[in-house]
């Protein structure tokens, strides 16, 4: 990794090329997805800024894939998106969270070895009431020999996720990401359009200050999952100290606090939800990669979030993510609540 002094400016471009050039065999490609997807994320922070005014709030008429009530802006941070990625070259399809099926790279442009899986808008039941929300982005490397991406590109396990990000529209909007080399954050800075280098290197704590859940489903959780969120409330105080709690409701702010400040979240499966909430391809993989990268972890309870394989683009998983050793406590407390259930698991804990 390059070392900057303290007092110089890098911008998202400087560092781009700077890591791709300690990799003699980059082509360029994947920096030039970065690039595009750092223009679609200003130009989607510059309408969520002024989303209070403009006359852009309110439902459209289609329901989206997942059957909720799609916002306006769900509908222009997609397209912004697309089009800023879809021309380059570098891309052989696409699939977004609000999308049914996968995005073909339009006719007459080329196509290149990489996929982007996206969720355009994540948390915008939140957009209304100016909470913060989020994009969040994973590339893939194809793996078929046609020209068009198929959909087995897309459904590949998330460790083989060549980058992957997320851009929270906050107090201020940064850009964060992985491609396998640590984890890394800019911040836009408004008044020259440019994302900063601001969070080199990130590394989250091993153990977190904070938990991060909807305590309204306490109910429809099993008795694993609720002994561990009793453990991380108190309840156990030799295996884990009482943490704090604080949910948004919106993924990527809840979970870009924890990875600065450390802390674990969870979407674990309940009555309602038997999967989970959470998208496996547009979530849970990608936020894992930036898990792992910056010394984390994520499990659905029993499998690490990157090991598993996707069956279909839409897929849920239960997710707990976050601090190490607060990850490692909940996997433990509910395979332990399993167990004496219903005999041994077989998967072992994080
Ligand atoms: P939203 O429904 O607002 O789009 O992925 C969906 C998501 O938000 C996440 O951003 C968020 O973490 C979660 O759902 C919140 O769900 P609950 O309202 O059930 O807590």
């Amino acid at each position: 990794m390059v070392h900057h002094t303290a007092t110089s400016v890098v911008t998202i471009e400087r560092f781009i090329i700077e890591q791709e050039r300690l990799h003699p065999e980059a082509t360029g490609e994947l920096s030039g997805i970065l690039y595009d997807l750092a223009l679609a994320a200003k130009m989607i922070a510059n309408k969520v800024r002024r989303a209070g005014l403009a006359d852009i709030l309110g439902a459209t008429t289609d329901a989206n894939v997942q059957g909720e009530i799609q916002q306006k802006l769900d509908v222009f941070a997609n397209e912004t998106i697309v089009k800023a990625v879809d021309h380059g070259g570098r891309l052989c399809a696409m699939a977004s969270e609000e999308v049914e099926g996968i995005i073909p790279i339009p006719e007459g442009f080329k196509c290149g070895k990489y996929c982007l899986l996206f969720d355009p808008l994540d948390g915008s039941s939140n957009i209304d009431v100016n909470v913060p929300v989020g994009t969040v982005f994973s590339i893939l490397q194809k793996v078929t020999r046609g020209r068009n991406g198929e959909m087995e590109d897309l459904l590949q396990p998330g460790r083989r996720q060549v980058a992957a990000g997320y851009v929270i529209y906050g107090s201020s909007t940064m850009l964060v990401y992985t491609t396998g080399q640590g984890v890394h954050g800019f911040t836009l800075d408004p008044t020259i359009g440019e994302f900063l280098l601001s969070h080199p290197k990130i590394v989250t704590p091993r153990v977190g200050k904070y938990y991060s859940v909807n305590e309204s489903n306490f109910g429809r959780w099993n008795r694993g999952v609720q002994a561990a969120v009793r453990g991380l409330k108190g309840d156990t105080p030799d295996l884990m100290p009482a943490k704090n709690s604080r949910y948004i409701g919106s993924l990527v702010a809840d979970f870009h606090r924890n990875l600065i400040a450390g802390g674990i979240f969870l979407y674990p499966a309940d009555s309602r939800n038997p999967q989970g909430k959470l998208r496996l391809l547009y979530e849970a993989s990608p936020m894992a990669f930036i898990a792992e990268q910056a010394e984390g972890s994520a499990t659905d309870g029993d499998n690490r979030i990157l090991d598993i394989i996707p069956h279909h683009l839409h897929q849920r998983t239960p997710l707990v993510i976050g601090s190490r050793l607060d990850v490692g406590f909940v996997a433990d407390t509910v395979r332990r609540a399993a167990e004496r259930t219903s005999g041994p698991v077989v998967q072992p804990a994080l």
